[in-house]
């Protein structure tokens, strides 16, 4: 990840700790996605950390930077994948298209399953044969079991038919891909709360957990969108996508830090091991490189 080895270099390039060091240090951390409001605090807060334990040297201005950041994921971040992780659950993917919500849960399948936990795959993005398609292969590819409807079905009465199932042979874990071409905000409400209302009248003993999924390389964007879904709906954490590309690490920070959603798993690449847990101290070895 590009951002963490411009931040290396950021340090070696100052001799001494200035007005110009902290704002050319904020211009990198935002260059590093970390978002504008985000490097701003960060930047504040090394200053006054610099100016409290009279600190000359860049490296440990680096540190103490590296503590502020460690400060503020640990707030956020959690050991757990979820809250309840030995309770019947249902996890849901919002996010918008192309995103990565059915690559996404088809890796979680994957996951859960070498967990030992029964995992039905639920197709309720019926907005294309081609969705439906993929999940059943990632369904196949994984083990996992699938319940689908028809293309241009009503993606309630498929959530509500895996819940049958579900109960009826004892599922531990419903991993249910939605649809992303829902642009329009008050279409996404009703779409969420309907499944939202299912999901409750029928499964009311399953622990609910709605995951946003965002595309890492997108930036700042990907912060928005975390931002929106979490205002129509109870979001519980965020699966960033795509940091295998392009994409700066710092996003990471931005969404934790501005939204106080923690991110839990983060796509590697496209394939069915390539997702992983966040994890805090792994994060933090790369950005003392
Ligand atoms: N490199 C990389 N590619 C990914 C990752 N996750 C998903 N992709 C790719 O991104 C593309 C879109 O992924 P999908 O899972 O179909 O995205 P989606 O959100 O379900 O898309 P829609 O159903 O169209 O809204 C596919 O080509 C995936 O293989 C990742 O972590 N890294
Ligand atoms: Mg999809």
């Amino acid at each position: 990840m590009g951002f963490f080895s411009k931040l290396s270099d950021f340090f070696v390039g100052y001799e001494q700790i200035d007005d110009e060091f902290y704002d050319d240090l904020t211009d990198t951390l935002i260059m590093g996605d970390v978002g504008m409001a985000t490097a701003e605090e960060m930047a504040e807060e090394l200053k006054a950390r610099v100016l409290k334990e009279r600190v000359r040297d860049t490296d440990k201005a680096k540190e103490l930077l590296a503590d502020i950041m460690q400060e503020k994921l640990d707030a956020i971040s959690s050991e757990k994948d979820f809250e309840y992780e030995d309770k019947k659950s249902v996890l849901m993917l919002v996010g918008v298209n192309g995103v990565g919500k059915t690559t996404s849960a088809g890796k979680l399948a994957a996951r859960y399953r070498a967990l030992g936990r029964k995992v039905m795959l639920v197709a309720a993005d019926t907005f294309r044969a081609a969705a439906i398609e993929q999940l059943t292969s990632w369904a196949m590819k994984t083990g996992a079991d699938i319940v689908k409807g028809r293309e241009g079905g009503d993606p309630g009465s498929v959530i509500y038919d895996a819940i049958q199932s579900a109960k009826a042979r004892d599922y531990d874990m419903l991993i249910v891909d939605t649809a992303g071409r829902l642009h329009n905000k008050k279409n996404l409400m009703n779409e969420l709360s309907k499944i939202n209302s299912i999901i409750r009248t029928e499964y009311p003993e399953a622990v609910k957990e709605t995951m946003v999924v965002v595309d890492a390389s997108t930036g700042q964007n990907a912060k928005e969108q975390a931002r929106e879904f979490n205002e129509v709906t109870d979001v519980s954490g965020v699966i960033l996508t795509k940091l295998d590309g392009s994409a700066k690490g710092g996003i990471v920070i931005a969404i934790e830090n501005e939204l106080k959603i923690p991110v839990k798993f983060v796509g590697l690449g496209e394939g069915v091991s390539d997702l992983r847990r966040f994890d805090v101290k792994k994060f933090m070895a790369g950005v003392l490189e």
